[in-house]
């Protein structure tokens, strides 16, 4: 084999490094957010959410991408036409498999009126109670319907299955093992939202808890 000249040695270096720098330019950016996928965990977003907190403002241009500071959510309407009977953080349980889920937010709403419902929306907060740590999501639960005199639990999880949403993975809520306290305000559009809150034990995964 001809040994390397001087130049040639350089000319190899500089590919070599630039090669080496190429993935910095061609990082994945699932979400078309500009924050790429590598970099969302750090600010606590979600790399397949442009919107992580659904304020308006995109992961990049947005100063807290985990925190709406403005609650859109209107408190006026009619009476509240349905009950939250079960309201889980922790202890999650998938009924169809017979089987212990991982722990999401899961809230099971009961229609009291003999209409069915639906255009619901919600917004939450997570609150680390050591850290004091805030989080704060708005979602229009567009594909979530309760029926007549019926029941309907809403999921925020990744299963993409009906009356499920996508959950943030790098929320604290799953980053931290320090307990939470959870605030949701559901609306059914046209009526009164209801308000609750939620507390989670300190622990992390479900065996641990
Ligand atoms: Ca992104
Ligand atoms: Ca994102
Ligand atoms: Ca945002
Ligand atoms: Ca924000």
């Amino acid at each position: 084999m001809k040994p390397l000249t001087k130049t040639s040695f350089f000319a190899l270096l500089a590919t070599v490094s630039i090669t080496a720098a190429m993935p910095a330019f061609a990082a994945t950016d699932t979400d078309g957010d500009g924050v790429p996928d590598t970099a969302e965990p750090l600010i606590h977003a979600d790399p397949m959410n442009a919107d992580t907190d659904g304020d308006g403002m995109n992961d990049l241009k947005d100063d807290n991408p985990v925190f709406a500071a403005t609650d859109p959510i209107a408190t006026d309407g009619a009476a509240t036409p349905f009950t939250v009977k079960e309201a889980l953080v922790e202890d999650n349980y998938n009924y169809a498999a017979k089987k212990d889920a991982t722990d999401h937010l899961e809230l099971q709403v009961v229609n009291t009126t003999g209409q069915d419902l639906k255009n619901f929306s919600v917004y939450y907060t997570i609150t680390d109670k050591d850290l004091g740590t805030k989080e704060a999501y708005f979602k229009a639960l567009d594909s979530f319907s309760v029926p007549a005199n019926g029941d309907a639990r809403i999921h925020f999880d990744d299963s993409g299955l009906p009356g499920h949403f996508r959950a943030n993975p790098n929320s604290i809520y799953l980053t931290s093992q320090n307990a939470k306290l959870f605030t949701v305000e559901l609306k059914a559009e046209g009526f009164k939202p209801l308000t609750l809150e939620i507390n989670k034990d300190a622990g992390g995964a479900e065996a641990a808890d």
